[in-house]
């Protein structure tokens, strides 16, 4: 069943505004023309350990979205649900012809990017970063260390405190031990950024055949029209443009110059003003 874009909306957002999926499914919410509330959950000061966000997210993570009684935990499960249950009057971000499987293909070839190794990784490899940007600052990164080293035990003493999600916060603790060790190998961090350069290729090749028709209209990566799949590239760029390592894939004259071209241009859009607060005014919200 799908809803009207007439009813009233009982939609509600957890989520915080530096988290990249969080931003995945504002920007989703805005493009669709969805009405939603919010709850801001502080991660910096590890509210989502806290008992009542684990009793809504036993993984302790942001986004959720819950629509009356159902719960939607998962950026990738939440977009899922808006795009099959507001179709009805509301704009669709997945096509309906033959195209719909290319731009899910490469939706999760950008999803699967491993973003939050890059991201957490980036202050123990200050050499590739160049103009880092808010809230990635130089000055931050002393904060963004201490807080990775803690993790680990905050995870634990959330599995302590709160006994019916134990397990789950143990192998998150496990898992996070794991991570943070990795996280300091230069061979780790140049393969994962060596895995954005793959991806980064087939986009601006992407970007060449769907302008070569049209090379002064701005275009989407598969029509005129914005879908899924320029969301999650949308939010990639922002990430690694804010960490200081969009010069490392592209610029205006000489690397994948239409990747530059799309980022200019994608962040004139109202949706991404209201997704990304360091360009807009979701921090009014
Ligand atoms: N697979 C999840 C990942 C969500 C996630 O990693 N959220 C991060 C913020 S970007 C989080 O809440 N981290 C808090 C923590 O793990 O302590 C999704 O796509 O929504």
């Amino acid at each position: 069943m799908s809803k009207s874009q007439y009813e009233e909306s009982d939609l509600l957002l957890y989520f915080h505004h530096n988290s990249l999926y969080s931003q995945k499914v504002i920007m989703t919410l805005y493009e669709k023309g969805i009405n939603f509330k919010t709850h801001l959950v502080n991660l910096a000061s590890n509210e989502q350990y806290e008992s009542w966000f684990l009793e809504i997210n036993p993984l302790g993570e942001v986004p959720v979205l819950v629509d009356g009684v159902k719960v939607i935990p998962d950026s990738k499960r939440i977009i899922q649900y808006l795009e099959d249950n507001f179709s009805n009057g509301y704009k669709r971000l997945l096509p309906q012809d033959d195209r719909k499987l290319d731009v899910i293909a490469l939706r999760d070839d950008i999803d699967s990017l491993p973003i939050g190794f890059i991201t957490k990784g980036a202050p123990y490899h200050t050499d590739y970063l160049l103009n880092s940007k808010s809230p990635f600052l130089p000055s931050n990164r002393t904060f963004m260390m201490d807080a990775q080293s803690r993790r680990c035990q905050i995870i634990q003493k959330a599995a302590n405190d709160n006994p019916l999600v134990s397990d789950i916060l143990l192998d998150k603790a496990y898992q996070q031990h794991k991570f943070q060790v990795e996280l300091k190998s230069v061979q780790n961090y140049e393969l994962a950024l060596e895995r954005v350069d793959e991806v980064m290729n087939k986009i601006e090749a992407v970007l060449i055949e769907n302008n070569k028709d049209n090379p002064k209209e701005f275009v989407f990566l598969f029509s005129n029209e914005l879908t899924s799949a320029d969301i999650s590239l949308t939010v990639l760029l922002v990430r690694l443009d804010q960490l200081g390592l969009s010069h490392r894939y592209w610029n205006a004259t000489s690397l994948r110059p239409l990747i530059d071209k799309y980022y200019c241009q994608v962040k004139q859009r109202d949706s991404f003003k209201q997704s990304i607060p360091q360009y807009g005014s979701v921090a009014d919200r």
